[in-house]
């Protein structure tokens, strides 16, 4: 059950509160960083990085060089928590364009794995599995 959304827009990130969300039959309060962008201020990434318990790595399945960034973060993200067990998951977005793929499942796949963590492809358009990711994240 979801009770409400409170969304608070700063200039380096959107930031998202479900004030309660019942898992598990347990209440709990999520609250969501949409980082955007701000990913080249090192300061300012750590900071978020430092203050996430969990992390959604997005790329898109039809943009090579986006694929290639999630290596960056999941390091990036390491060197600031140093936890290889902090709830992580690879997210490869865009599904519902198939027919401009240039990251194939297997290597994508290929990655989660050599992390340890779970991928999921996902459309923002469709909608497909995107509440599945979101849900995967809290059990993590
Ligand atoms: N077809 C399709 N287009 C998508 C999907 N998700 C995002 N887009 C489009 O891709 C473009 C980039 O999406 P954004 O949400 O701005 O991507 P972002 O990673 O948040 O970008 P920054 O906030 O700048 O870091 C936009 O034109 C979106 O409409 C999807 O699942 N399918
Ligand atoms: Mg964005």
């Amino acid at each position: 059950m979801l009770l409400g959304i409170f969304v608070i827009e700063t200039q380096f990130s959107t930031r998202y509160i479900e004030s309660v969300v019942v898992l598990d039959g347990e209440e709990v309060q999520i609250d969501i960083l949409d980082t955007a962008g701000q990913e080249d201020y090192a300061a300012i990434r750590d900071n978020y990085f430092r203050s996430g318990e969990g992390f959604l790595c997005v790329f898109s399945i039809t943009e090579d060089d986006s694929f290639q960034a999630t290596q960056e973060f999941r390091e990036q993200i390491l060197r600031v928590k140093n936890d290889e067990n902090i709830p992580f998951l690879l997210v490869g977005n865009k599904s519902d364009l198939q027919e401009k793929r240039k990251v194939s499942l297997a290597e994508a796949q290929g990655r989660s794995q050599q992390w340890g963590v779970p991928y999921v492809e996902t459309s923002a358009k469709t909608r497909e599995n995107v509440d599945k990711a979101r849900k995967l994240i809290f059990k993590l």
